[in-house]
This record gives structure tokens, sequence and C-alpha cells, in this order.
């Protein structure tokens, strides 16, 4: 290291960054190190170091580039995604590890001379706005100019914000390596590994460079703000933050969680409302009130069917000049095509397979889409015209409501307000997603995803849903708490609602919040008067919501509902889980059943409630 990156690092008074960042010196054996602060000129120059070592390549668009990750690392890898754990702990719901000593040593000898011959950055960054109780401190040590400058992108800069640390440890440390390099493509896929040790907050990533995989700051930190988050009683979720805006002039934050594939993202786009984050939200209790904030300034979103009709907002921020990476998209000619795009899609050009033409199969045989199903864009949310200017408050936003969104065709309603705060966290637990055409598989295939958080969860399953339960205590204000299903299907296998449906469930949300619409009370929870719901269709998609379109919906499937419990019933079995839950879950078959009884009927009208 130069004098000058030395002096960038001594400025920090820190010897623990200066520890680890001679540690990894030592281990990587970098030929160059730059120390990144927060200056425009450093911030500029990992944006060009990124064209100057073809992680990414610039487009005809001022400021567009395009990054490729290798064909078989474009996703997230679970399977090499593993705790560091000193000790056998029950985590309920299965949970990937490895013992912590051997898997040190593996991947140790995996970084061992993984940067010689390239440069080593160290970047230093906020998760959560600056200058705020939320944020967290996080160094990013990387030998990918791409990681440190999607980064940049999606993250708050924490140079001076790690000034402020005062010497402590109390921040998260990230080292990642693409690895050896084959046509800037991680070349020994076979070695990615992905190591949590959650007692140091520390994370260790090796031979991959998919976001997901690569980015300290996204899913690797959201595991270690989990598990600090459960020992601090504050909440890190897998949840969008958006301000939804009434015909008074109101506006009511929400936050929502959702798998994959269920519209999160297109909720938080809904029209006419404004944006905060689109993926990991923290909520801490603030005088009495639950407040949040994104941890991310930036989106990674899917870029598959984005269009002009659909998402005319993200479309717009694709095809003007600013600021943007794409990944595994398809290049002609200077210019990004992706599936969806509802524009023609040239015949060839280059992908995330290398030279791509139509027809081009892979060694299995398999077709190759023109863009990877999960391929995606990379930008600034202020590229967002619907960006709520509380976007980065630091207090947060207080939170009116909570969301938990699934994928069902034949049982939830569109939209349930849950009875309690209990019975809340309860829907929560419950979300099963249906797998699409989208993923590998049999199609129809329910998946539970308890908080949409299954994949992230750090903390043993029982000790998370309790920190949920308690989270209630000393508020003022309880958020109420919703669960929604966008994709109800009719016997032919149509959907039941249309996506600007979408706007009417959470409009209606928040009228609730506000005391403005009545609810029936059912045995799954309360659900929207007919009258609520025509009023809004009315006002706001310039249609009349039929009789018919609201029976068909809002009428409960008891059978079908109690086969989802017993489902849940079948998971939790074995699973060690609060007492809170267990009598939610009891309390809702019963009252399935007792309904049952009552009406001597399997579907039953609202109206009949
Ligand atoms: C997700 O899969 O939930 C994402 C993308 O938001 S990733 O960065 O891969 O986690
Ligand atoms: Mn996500």
């Amino acid at each position: 290291m130069d004098k000058n990156n030395l002096q960038k690092l001594e400025k920090l008074n820190n010897h623990y960054v200066m520890d680890m960042v001679e540690e990894t010196i030592q281990l990587c054996k970098p030929t160059k190190v730059t120390v990144i602060t927060d200056s425009k000129d450093d911030i500029n120059y990992v944006k060009e170091l990124a064209i100057i070592n073809g992680e990414e390549k610039k487009l005809n668009m001022e400021g567009h580039t395009i990054h490729f990750d290798g064909y078989y690392d474009q996703g997230r890898d679970k399977q090499h995604t593993k705790y560091l754990l000193s000790q056998d702990v029950d985590w309920g719901l299965g949970v990937n590890s490895i013992e912590k000593e051997k898997g040190l040593k593996e991947i140790y000898s995996f970084l061992d001379g993984s940067m010689a011959g390239k440069e080593m950055l160290v970047k230093f960054f906020s998760l959560g706005p600056t200058n705020s109780i939320f944020s967290l401190k996080a160094l990013q040590i990387t030998d990918s100019a791409y990681v440190a400058h999607s980064e940049g992108l999606l993250y708050r800069q924490g140079y001076e914000e790690f000034k402020k640390l005062n010497g402590s440890p109390d921040f998260f440390f990230f080292l990642h390596s693409a690895g050896r390099l084959e046509n800037g493509v991680s070349a020994d896929i076979d070695k990615r590994r992905i190591y949590i040790n959650l007692e140091e907050n520390r994370v260790y990533s090796v031979n991959n460079q998919y976001a997901g995989n690569s980015l300290g700051l996204k899913k690797l930190a959201f595991r270690l703000a989990i598990h600090k988050a459960q020992q601090e009683g504050w909440l890190a979720e897998h949840m969008f933050v958006m301000g939804v805006h009434s015909h008074k002039g109101r506006v009511s934050y929400f936050t929502g969680a959702f798998p994959s594939g269920c519209g999160k993202t297109s909720t938080a786009m809904i029209p006419g409302q404004t944006i905060i984050g689109d993926d990991i939200a923290y909520l801490r209790k603030i005088d009495g009130k639950v407040r949040a904030v994104n941890v991310e300034s930036g989106i990674f979103g899917i870029i598959r069917d984005v269009n002009k009709e659909d998402d005319p907002l993200i479309y717009y921020a694709l095809t003007t000049p600013r600021e943007l990476i794409f990944s595994n998209v398809l290049i002609n000619e200077g210019k990004p095509y992706w599936m969806g795009m509802k524009k023609e899609i040239p015949d060839n050009g280059i992908n995330f397979s290398g030279e791509w033409y139509k027809g081009k199969k892979d060694k299995g045989g398999n077709k190759i889409d023109p863009s990877h199903k999960n391929s995606r864009f990379t930008l600034r949310l202020n590229a967002l015209k619907n960006l709520d200017p509380k976007a980065s408050d630091p207090a947060g936003v207080p939170i009116k409501a909570i969301i938990y969104g699934g994928r069902d065709s034949d049982t939830t309603v569109p939209i349930a307000e849950s009875l309690t705060w209990e019975h809340g966290v309860f829907l929560g637990a419950i979300v099963e997603s249906e797998t699409t055409a989208a993923t590998i598989g049999a199609q129809g295939v329910r998946k539970h995803n308890p908080m949409a958080n299954l994949d992230f969860v750090s903390v043993p399953f029982m000790t998370y849903m309790e920190n949920h339960f308690r989270f209630k205590t000393g508020l003022k204000e309880i958020p109420k708490i919703y669960a929604v299903n966008y994709f109800l299907k009719d016997e032919n296998g149509n959907y039941l609602t249309k996506k600007i449906y979408n706007k009417l469930w959470i409009l209606w949300a928040e009228g609730r919040v506000n005391g403005d619409y009545e609810a029936i009370e059912t045995p799954i929870g309360r659900i929207p008067k007919y009258e609520g719901l025509k009023e809004i269709s009315a006002r706001e998609l310039g249609k009349d919501y039929t009789k018919e379109e609201y029976i068909k919906v809002f009428s409960i499937r008891i059978e079908k509902y109690l086969e989802k419990m017993e489902r849940v019933s079948k998971i939790f079995k074995n699973v060690k889980m609060p007492s809170a839950f267990t009598e939610e879950l009891k309390a809702q078959t019963e009252r399935l059943k007792e309904t049952k009884a009552k009406f001597g009927e399997d579907i039953i009208s609202p109206f009949k409630f």
C-alpha cells in the first residue's frame, strides 16, 4: 500500500480496520491496494476501473454499462452459502452450516493468493441513511471493481461514517474475491463459497461475481443484520418501504415482505404511490412508534418484463442517460435487449453465454435465452420519478402497516387484515408461494417461506419468531398487519384479479389504518366491505367493481384454508415455536371449523358474515 492510501486508512483512527486490511493483504496477496473514500474522485476511480479491467463495458447510452456474470453464476448459490458455527444449534427450519474451523480453513485456502496480479479495493459504506440511529457500518474489501461500483450505486458511502465510530469494532466486514478469471468471469465455480461468521460479523465470499453472492452489502449483510437485530430488539426484514397516498392528500407508510416473484417491487411501484426501497428494511421502535428505513439507496432489479406499458418509470430510467449497470442481458450494437421488453430482440449479439445467436444451445442441450431470466439492472433510486422525499430521512418513516404477500391460486383472499398483532405475525409466518414457470422444476408447488425470509434467517427460527411477537411491546401505535395474494385463479386457470387491482387493496388498507373503511370480520381476518372497494375503484380506476368479482375472490374457502393449516402444522410439527404461534394456529383452525359447522358450506360468500 502506498503512502497516500495508508494515510486514508490512518485518518479513520480505527486499528480494527487497519488489522483487517493488513490481514487481507497477507492472505490474498494483491498487486495493488486502493482505499476509496467518499470523494467524487475516488468514486469515479472505481467506475473507471471496472471499464479498464473489462468487468464492465460501455454501451451507446451515456453512463450505461454491461456486466456479465459467468454462465453458471447467475443466481444466489444457496448450497455453498453457509454459516460458520462453533457449536451445534437447533435452528428449527433447516439451515446450511459448516463447522467453523473446518470452514475457515477451506475458505482461507481458496482466498490464499486470490488477488495476485489484481488490485484490491477497500471501501466503506453505511447500511441505512447516514447520521442515523439506523445506520450500520460496513467495510468491503474486493478485487472486483464491478462489485465496488454496484455497491456505490446501491448503498450510501460510509468513509465519513467510519470516522464517527471512534475506533470501535462495531462494523460488518466483507471480504470478496472473484478468484481466477477466464474471459472476465470467475473460472473456479466448483470452489465458489460464501461463509458467514455471525460471531464476528464477517463474511467471506470467493470465486463468484453474481451480486447476490458477491456484494457483501446485499444479502450477506442482511443475514448479519437479522442476527444483530434479534440481539438488540429491532427487525431486519426482506421488505419494501413505500408511501401510500390517499385521495385526501394523506401519506401513510407501509413495509411489505413478499417471496421473489410475488409482487414485491410492483407493489412498491404501484402508480400514484412513492417508493422508499424495494428489498431490505430495518424497523425500530422510536418514541412508541415503528419507524423504518431502506437499507439501500438503489435497486438491483429483475429486468425481465420491464417495458414501457407495465413499468413506465423503471423503463424510463433504463432508457435515458444515467449511471446504470445492466447485467446478463443481450447486447447488440451497443444496445441492451431483454425478454419482455416488448421490443423486437435481435437474432444475435453478446450475452451471458458469450457470442449468442438464436437457437444456441448449452452443453446440456438446453436452449439459451437471449437474456437470462434473472438478468438485472442496477441503478440509484433517485433515477425513479416516484422516489419518496423522505427516502433518506435519518429518522426513517413512521410505519402504519406491514404487508405479507404470497402466491396462491386457490386459497387466500386478495387482502385480509389480521385480527391482532399476534395473528398478523402468524399470517407472516405461514406465507406460501407457488413455483411458476420462472423457476426450474414442477409448477404450482407450494413452498413455505415465512416472512419471505427463509433464505436469510440467521438465528434459530423460534428466536426469530419470538422477536416478531415481542416487537409490539412498548408501542403506542401498533401497525396493522395485512396478508395479500394477487394470484387467485378461476377453474380455467385464469387470474381472477388484474394487476391494476393491487391499487385497490393497498388503498383500502391505507384507508383502514386511518379509520376510513369498514371491514367484515371473518375467521381468517377482516376483509373489505364491498362498498369500500367499489368506491375506490370508481375513483382510482374509473371502473365499476362488480359484486360478482368481489364475491368470487372474497368468499372464504374454508376447506382450502383448513388444508393450509394442515400443511402448516406439518411443517412446524418438529420445530420449536413460541407459544404465541402455537396458540394462533390452534385458534385459526378452530375458527375455521366453527364457521364450517355454522354455515354448513365450504365456500362462504362475504355477504353472509
Ligand atoms: C432476491 O433474490 O431476493 C434479490 C436478489 O433481491 S439477490 O441479490 O440475488 O438476493
Ligand atoms: Mn431480495
